[in-house]
């Protein structure tokens, strides 16, 4: 078999039990083939986007795997199910959304798979969560600690509390 490689993942949910649904997630990521090596603590940030729902929780991955990115794809929608999640509207609320952000160092533009996720770099959501397990990934040229610095982090903050949850 090929050599497994590093993909870097950003768990968020804004209702229910999300500390829950993220540590059901993690396990079934290692269920189907994506191990999760690293983790970051849980942030609580503030909703990006669509700005009048709850604040979320998002949490950053980094996987090791032998899926291709398309498998891992369909992996993370299928764990998005498990979780009963429902798409009412774009940046709306849900109890689980898994978005790949790297991919080894693949750059890749499919109909509904866009890698490295388009929008992370300008989301103090996802880099403030990846910036504690992984600040020197280099992403389209731009170090993610450096990305860090340039966009809003009002608001954010560990939660304490849901890291345990998915630490236990
Ligand atoms: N898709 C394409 N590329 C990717 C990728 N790299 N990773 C496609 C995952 N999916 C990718 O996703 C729609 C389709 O995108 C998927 O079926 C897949 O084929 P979606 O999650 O249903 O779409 P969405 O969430 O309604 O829109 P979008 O723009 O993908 O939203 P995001 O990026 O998921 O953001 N605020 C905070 N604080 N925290 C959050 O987690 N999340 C969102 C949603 C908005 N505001 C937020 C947060
Ligand atoms: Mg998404």
């Amino acid at each position: 078999m090929s050599e497994p490689v590093l993909a870097a993942l950003c768990l968020g949910g804004n209702t229910g039990d999300v500390a829950h649904a993220f540590a059901d997630a993690l396990q079934a990521l290692d269920a189907g083939g994506a191990q999760v090596e690293q983790r970051s603590s849980v942030w609580r940030t503030p909703p990006w986007g669509k700005t009048d729902q709850p604040d979320f929780r998002n949490i950053a991955v980094i996987v090791r795997t032998h899926l291709s990115p398309r498998a891992l794809l369909d992996l993370c929608l299928a764990i998005e199910r498990q979780a009963g999640r429902v798409r009412l509207e774009r940046w709306g609320p849900r109890t689980l959304d898994i978005d790949i952000l790297t991919y080894d160092d693949v750059a890749l533009h499919e109909p509904g798979l866009t890698i490295p996720h388009p929008r992370m770099l300008e989301r103090a959501f996802v880099l403030a969560p990846l910036a504690e397990i992984a600040p020197q990934m280099v992403v389209a040229g731009v170090q993610v600690a450096d990305a860090l610095q340039t966009v809003d982090t009002t608001g954010l903050t560990i939660d304490a509390e849901a890291t345990a949850i998915v630490a236990s």
